[in-house]
């Protein structure tokens, strides 16, 4: 199988660490999805990455897709819960950090328009989600060891991911070290986790 990607994809990151805790191979093949025509259109109609081809050329998107795919085909390191509730938990978690993303996503695509073009009631709305999100994981996580459960998961993969891509782009000028303290002592043990950090690209800490 084959992963369309792009080494600073916050989506793509969370497939890579995935396949890294349950020690699967999969080519790589990173691409840039920024023009309108681009290689991802042929394979995801949604043009966007990160999106896995199988060998029998079956296309999964998106992440949250690709990830429980993953994790079903092997039972190595188990990352979602059996257990239907628990489950819930997990993927609500992911939901919640993939949507910290997609809102810091939206004010990064935008600061790269022309000046003129730009919406500032739009980036604030979309500031307003980041901070209401950010302050939600932060009183979710509220000195737990793990995200949810007693161990790791999905949940602390996926808040990784945003907290990673978050330090290295701060949109907004966000500075979530020092306003979320609880969040940055939680990135700074994932990123001692081996494979988490060193699989892929380390984004600042
Ligand atoms: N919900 C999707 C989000 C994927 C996504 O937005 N990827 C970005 C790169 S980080 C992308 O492909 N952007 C291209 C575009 O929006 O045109 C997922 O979880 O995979």
């Amino acid at each position: 199988m084959k992963l369309l990607a792009s080494p600073l994809s916050p989506y793509t990151r969370k497939v890579r660490i995935v396949l890294a805790e349950k020690r699967m191979d999969c080519e790589l093949e990173m691409v840039d999805v920024a023009p309108a025509e681009n290689p991802v259109n042929r394979h995801n109609p949604l043009g966007k990455i990160p999106t896995l081809v199988l060998d029998d050329g079956t296309a999964l998107y998106d992440s949250r897709v690709i990830v429980e795919f993953l994790d079903n085909v092997s039972p190595f390191s188990r990352l979602i819960p059996d257990d239907r509730r628990d489950r819930v938990q997990v993927r609500r978690w992911e939901a919640l950090a993939d949507g910290v993303l997609d809102a810091g996503l939206l004010v990064r695509y935008e600061s790269l328009r022309d000046k003129s073009e730009q919406s500032t009631a739009w980036t604030e709305k979309q500031l307003a989600r980041m901070q209401r999100g950010m302050a939600q994981m932060a009183s979710d996580l509220n000195g737990r060891s793990w995200c949810h459960g007693d161990r790791y998961s999905l949940a602390d993969i996926a808040l990784g991911c945003c907290l990673g891509w978050l330090a290295f782009r701060k949109p907004g000028g966000l500075d979530w070290h020092a306003e979320y303290p609880g969040l940055a002592k939680h990135y700074a043990k994932l990123l001692e986790r081996t494979p988490f950090a060193e699989t892929v690209p380390r984004m600042p800490g």
